[in-house]
């Protein structure tokens, strides 16, 4: 599916609004105003803006412990985003999820988890509901390499293929699991390939270019819409920082950094929507402006919204069962 022009601008825009969140959280945390850790999304800022490209405000994604990305591209208020990171009274779950925690449902955020590859029963959950309500919903499931090492990743590729259910599973492959390299737990380089076991369609794409992302979630969104069950998008990414923001990342050899440094997101996307003409150079300084404006003030916003009070400790934790 080929992006038109306002769609290339969307693609470049959110790539790097979520570039300069990440960056702007980096910064907040080093001076101790978010606490607990984060696991930052910088370097995989593509594959969030390029997937959420093709989805409705309507449909559902579900979302990891490295969740900042999947949210602001799911169309999130940047706010509230951030007020949660801070732990703020005004975050958008009112500062008692945090970072890996961090949903706004209203956007179409079912959550975001600290459990590895737990998120992928829940999107069998979600896109079942959506095919009984016959409601046209699509959800996607992002998850990691690492995630994809998980049984219930076997389990819920299986149901979603048997039942035939609109989903997108998106794999985050950036090559690592905390400290552990992909090649040295997986037999394949290509982990879509799994997929075919399943008879799951599935890609493998560059998750550095927003646009190429954008074309094969269109297209799978397409066939989970229509009926046609699940498809499987590999994203081959890296991410820029360690694994937290505790960890320097040494493990990871220089020329590999190096290497993926030059195939950096927010530049491959931009020349991407630049080749398509969906924005020159001169355009793209003004989009800059204004999504550093916007992380600005979503900053401003969080550093100067109150901490819950004592009071609110067990309020909003639990739903009430009518
Ligand atoms: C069930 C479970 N096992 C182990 C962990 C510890 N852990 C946290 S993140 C992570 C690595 C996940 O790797 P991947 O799925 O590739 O995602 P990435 O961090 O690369 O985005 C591990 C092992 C956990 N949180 N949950
Ligand atoms: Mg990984």
């Amino acid at each position: 599916m080929t992006a038109t022009k306002k769609k290339l601008v969307e693609l470049y825009t959110n790539t790097l609004r979520i570039r300069l969140f990440e960056e702007r959280v980096w910064d907040l945390f080093s001076q101790n105003l978010i606490p607990g850790t984060v696991h930052l999304y910088l370097g995989q800022e593509a594959v969030a803006a390029g997937v959420a490209g093709a989805l409705e405000k309507k449909d559902w994604v579900q979302s990891t412990h490295r969740g900042h990305g999947h949210v602001i591209a799911k169309g999130a208020d940047m706010k509230a985003a951030m007020a949660e990171l801070m732990g703020k009274r005004t975050g958008s779950n009112k500062g008692k999820g945090g970072s890996m925690h961090i949903t706004q449902f209203s956007a179409g955020v079912l959550g975001a988890t600290g459990v590895v590859a737990s998120g992928l029963p829940i999107a069998v959950g979600a896109a079942l509901s959506a095919k009984m309500r016959r409601s046209g919903e699509i959800v996607v499931c992002f998850f990691g390499d690492g995630a994809s090492n998980n049984g219930t990743f076997g389990e819920c590729l299986n149901m979603s293929s048997i039942w035939k259910l609109p989903v997108i599973w998106v794999i985050e492959n950036n090559l690592y699991a905390m400290g552990t390299p992909i090649k040295t737990v997986c037999p394949t380089t290509d982990i879509a390939r799994r997929a075919d076991g399943y008879c799951i369609p599935n890609v493998v794409v560059n998750g550095n270019d927003a646009v190429e992302v954008y074309e094969a979630a269109a297209e799978a969104a397409s066939r989970a819409r229509e009926g046609n069950g699940p498809t499987v998008i590999e994203c081959k990414t890296y991410r820029l920082k360690g694994h937290s923001r505790f960890d320097p990342g040494k493990y990871r050899p220089e020329d590999e950094v190096k290497a993926w440094l030059e195939r950096d997101a927010v530049a491959t996307t931009l020349q991407a929507v630049i080749e398509r003409k969906g924005i020159t150079k001169l355009q793209a300084d003004a989009v800059r402006v204004d999504v550093q404006k916007e992380v600005d003030e979503a900053a401003k916003y969080a550093l100067e919204s109150p901490y819950p009070d004592l009071g609110e400790t067990f309020t909003s934790v639990y739903t009430e069962v009518r």
